[in-house]
């Protein structure tokens, strides 16, 4: 039997507040942004047309195709209005489009360790936090009790949840359908976890996954991903395997992290120390780095990947053009299963898509369009700071390609 790939699909930020959240069906009560929202319709009548599939644009039928796809929700989810005192930013979307827009997409995972799950205060993290349970979306980050926020979420690959095989076979003309049916083919947990290095006056809130670059967090945060490292009982339903899946350790380990100033090309020091922290002493596989607004570089680390800076994948931000916070990607990550040995996955390579964020809709670009040629060359140059290089040739949809390993 070949082995089986999975694909992993990661994306920055889900925006969903302000003017999106008035031009989707389900509005908070905000008039200033409902009154903009107005104005801009008036302006550009497809705004008019904008439903709960509009904030992915073009993107579905790759979102689609992926095995998990985790983001990370860059807005609190609730109606309540007492909001987080002078905070420049509060933002809310109403609780109703959460599964409309989430499901459509099929998104496994929302990081929610961020600086806007605590904009409406705890009432409304609270109020996220239930509306991602009721919409069976896994979390991490924040919680309704510090176990919730800190421990990881546990996904599964094959994906229960795709109605297709969940899988991309790699057809090398010899594989043998009996043979794949008889034997019982492993399920792989994937752990997520999710934290964030800002604001830092939400350290204090207990339920909320602060970091920062001390040695007391890396004690903290080392602690926490080799001793809840093991699988927790929520196996898949159709699991075959019981008792060895107490003990054992996850097939794969993501870190989830909001970091880093805004408009910044190149991490700090110690944002790249702490995630090679995380890959050599924390087992940790993919680090899903965002909060940069634009794309930043990718480090092969140890057969491992670092993503910097995701960028934004969809918002209502005033557009910069120096660092064109309008462009971004969805970043896949394709590992695949080591033979000769149980419940082991290995990184393949990355592979990422550029989009743009237009009419708060995420567009897939063109291997032909310029901005696609500069999303590439700022994440080649970026990436060379680091010492990894991209293939010269784009993969048959356009993709950038890195080998990891
Ligand atoms: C959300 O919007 C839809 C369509 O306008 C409406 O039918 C539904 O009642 C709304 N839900 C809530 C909770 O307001
Ligand atoms: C399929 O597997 C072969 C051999 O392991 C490898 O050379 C090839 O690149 C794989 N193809 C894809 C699409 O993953
Ligand atoms: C794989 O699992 C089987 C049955 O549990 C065991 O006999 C075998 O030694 C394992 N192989 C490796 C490489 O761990
Ligand atoms: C397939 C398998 O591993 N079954 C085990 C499930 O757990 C019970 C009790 O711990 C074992 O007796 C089975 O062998």
């Amino acid at each position: 039997m070949s082995p089986r790939t999975f694909t992993l699909t990661f994306l920055g930020d889900i925006m969903l507040a302000r003017l999106i959240d008035q031009l989707l069906p389900n509005s908070t009560n905000t008039p200033t942004d409902a009154h903009n929202a107005e104005v801009l319709k008036s302006k550009n009548p497809s705004l008019a047309e904008y439903t709960p599939s509009s904030p992915w644009g073009t993107t579905l039928p790759l979102l689609h195709s992926t095995d998990l796809l985790t983001i990370n929700l860059e807005t609190s989810a609730t109606a309540t209005s007492q909001a987080w005192p002078d905070k420049k930013y509060n933002y809310r979307t109403h609780p109703a489009n959460i599964p409309d827009v989430l499901h459509l997409a099929r998104v496994d995972y929302a990081s929610l360790a961020n600086n806007h799950i605590l904009d409406f205060c705890e009432e409304g993290m609270i109020e996220t936090i239930w509306t991602l349970k009721q919409s069976k979306i896994s979390f991490a980050g924040a919680g309704e009790s510090i176990d919730e926020a800190f421990k990881p979420a546990t996904l599964w690959l094959p994906n229960p949840r795709r109605t297709h095989t969940g899988m991309q076979q790699n057809h090398t003309g010899h594989d043998d359908e009996h043979e794949r049916t008889s034997t019982p083919s492993p399920n792989y947990a994937v752990h997520v976890y999710s934290a964030s290095d800002h604001p830092a006056e939400w350290k204090n809130v207990p339920t909320f996954h602060f970091i920062d670059y001390s040695p007391a967090t890396r004690t903290r945060v080392k602690r926490l991903l080799t001793q809840s490292s093991t699988i927790r009982p929520d196996t898949p339903s159709g699991s075959s395997e019981n008792s060895s899946s107490e003990s054992r350790s996850p097939a794969l380990k993501i870190f989830s992290v909001h970091w880093g100033s805004n408009y910044k090309w190149t991490p700090s020091d110690e944002i790249q120390s702490f995630a090679h922290f995380l890959i050599d002493e924390c087992g940790v596989d993919i680090v899903h780095g965002h909060s940069s607004h634009h794309v930043q570089g990718v480090e092969i680390y140890k057969g491992k990947v670092i993503i910097y800076g995701c960028g934004d994948f969809v918002d209502d931000y005033v557009f910069r053009k120096e660092f064109r916070n309008d462009l971004g990607a969805a970043w896949r990550v394709i590992v695949s299963e080591v033979q000769g040995q149980n419940q082991s996955l290995k990184l393949d390579r990355l592979e990422i898509f550029p989009t743009r964020n237009k009419g708060f809709r995420a567009c897939m670009l063109d291997s032909k369009n310029r901005d696609h040629g500069w999303v590439r060359e700022k994440i080649r140059e970026l990436s060379l700071g680091f010492g990894s290089d991209c293939r010269d040739k784009l993969g048959v949809d356009g993709q950038i390609i890195f080998d990891i390993s």
